[in-house]
């Protein structure tokens, strides 16, 4: 058996019950043949992969707190701190009722590779709750957020491991779990990031994924002669991802027609009114339902369907494999041009194949999706130095960054004759860097 089918079996043996960590374990060593075969001598002898399929450090804790009725609730918190050979852990906090130590693990492996391709100082880690903030009060949110951190504290700092939002955790859950870790450590440093601009944040981190994923698409289609101007595109999602690239992809001139959440669907024919969806997601948190209220030409239908819809572009912006076989055989037949992955993994693996096999252009999360940490690699930046750099500056850095990330995976998948498979390119390029430093840095 090949090194890389051996370490899968052994990967998904050890590791039962945690089909997600197993899909993106597969999806990155599939890949990364090429150069495991050219390395396998070196490589079995220092348990390379082994080693990076192996969290350094898992957290697993538990969180007890007060609801408005005097009940104590009690949740699971998590955080696997998976790889530091390039920099302190980093990697968002996911809130949801779904969430378990697979998913954090599927989602600590993939930052590994992506907190790579930024091209920055920084490891690969994930952590979250089963909590569900949706329908609870802003006291009941600070008493959770508050019981978390009061663990997590103990295992996270500003030179260690940085933890930020991811779904179900955004500004106002960032602000009360620095507001704890402040209390407890009575140190003020750049533990979080996502932070409030009066407190330490960085202008463009509430923008920069969904920035950072039109930017990249953007550059895909300026090397491959094509536009974004007068393009269409089905966006799933309607939390910060898909909010600010609807806004990025409508500012550059193409027309968003959807967006969803968990519970339904909207088509807008004239195109997705940002300020409405702002006003219904992030200030009233209510569900679409609502946008008909504002756009009376717009249709709301309840379950899943973005990807019906006939689009140049499909952009999955929700969560993971929530774009099927099924939906990539919809969008083939509809003439989509590109799908790229807002979300963590979003795409089902015989999907991914499917597209690109039908030669739709198809960009990973991994890649897609890393101008949010990135990003919140320039906020720890700024808080090192004590500094706040303007919007411009930092839009700047982010452009940059997901235009070198482009080049740098296209470069990767030619260098080992996959030209314009994306995934192989993203998954080699993240894994030869974190391989080179673990290498550097001994058996640790
Ligand atoms: P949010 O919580 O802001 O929004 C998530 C959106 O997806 C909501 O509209 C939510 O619906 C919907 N959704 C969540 N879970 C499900 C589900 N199981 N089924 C259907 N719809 C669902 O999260 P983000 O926008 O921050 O994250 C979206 C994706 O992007 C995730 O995969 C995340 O890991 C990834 N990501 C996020 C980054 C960031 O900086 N925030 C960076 C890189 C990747 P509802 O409104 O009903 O809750
Ligand atoms: O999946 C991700 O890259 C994030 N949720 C952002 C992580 C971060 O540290 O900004």
């Amino acid at each position: 058996m090949s090194y890389v089918d051996e370490v899968i079996a052994r990967v998904v043996k050890e590791n039962p019950s945690e089909p997600e960590f197993h899909q993106a374990v597969k999806e990155v060593l599939e890949s990364l043949r090429p150069v495991v075969d050219a390395n396998e001598e070196a490589f079995r002898r220092d348990a390379l992969l082994e080693r990076i399929v192996n969290p350094e450090r898992q957290i697993k804790f538990r969180v007890p707190w007060v609801d408005d009725k005097g009940q104590v609730q009690v949740n699971t918190g998590y955080r696997v701190q998976f790889n530091s050979a390039i920099g302190p852990y980093k990697g968002g906090l996911r809130l949801h009722p779904s969430v378990n130590l697979g998913i954090i693990k599927f989602l600590g492996f993939e930052q590994i590779f992506k907190n790579s391709l930024t091209g920055l100082p920084i490891g690969g880690g994930k952590g979250g709750s089963d909590f569900d903030p949706k329908g609870k009060s802003d006291r009941e949110v600070m008493a959770f957020c508050q019981s978390f951190m009061t663990e997590l504290c103990k295992y996270i700092g500003a030179d260690t491991d940085v933890p930020a939002g991811d779904i179900g955790t955004g500004a106002r859950e960032i602000g009360y779990m620095f507001g704890q870790y402040k209390r407890i450590k009575g140190v003020f440093e750049g533990v979080l990031t996502g932070k409030g601009l009066s407190y330490g944040g960085s202008l463009v981190r509430t923008e920069a994924t969904g920035y950072g994923l039109i930017y990249i698409v953007e550059e895909l289609f300026k090397c491959h002669g094509l536009s974004l101007k007068g393009k269409t595109a089905a966006v799933s999602g309607a939390g910060n991802v898909a909010i600010y690239a609807i806004q990025k992809a409508q500012q550059l001139g193409a027309k968003v027609v959807t967006c969803s959440d968990s519970t339904g669907w909207v088509y807008d024919p004239d195109g997705i009114d940002v300020a409405a969806l702002k006003e219904i997601k992030e200030v009233k948190r209510q569900r679409l339902t609502e946008y008909k209220k504002y756009r009376p030409n717009s249709e709301y239908h309840e379950g899943r369907g973005v990807w019906t819809i006939k689009t140049d572009i499909a952009l999955p912006c929700a969560t993971q494999n929530e774009l099927n076989i099924d939906d990539a055989k919809a969008l083939v037949k509809n003439g989509v041009i590109a799908v790229a992955e807002g979300a963590n993994m979003p795409t089902t693996l015989d999907a991914t194949e499917y597209l690109q096999k039908n030669g739709v252009l198809f960009l990973p999360g991994k890649a897609a999706n890393a101008g949010g940490v990135a990003t919140s690699a320039l906020e720890m930046s700024q808080n090192s130095e004590r500094l706040h750099w303007s919007f411009e500056e930092v839009d700047a850095k982010l452009k940059g960054i997901m235009v070198a990330l482009y080049h740098n995976i296209d470069d990767a998948a030619k260098k080992y004759g996959f030209d314009g498979n994306y995934v192989v390119g993203a998954n080699i390029a993240g894994f030869e860097k974190v391989v080179n430093a673990m290498t550097l840095q001994g058996i640790v």
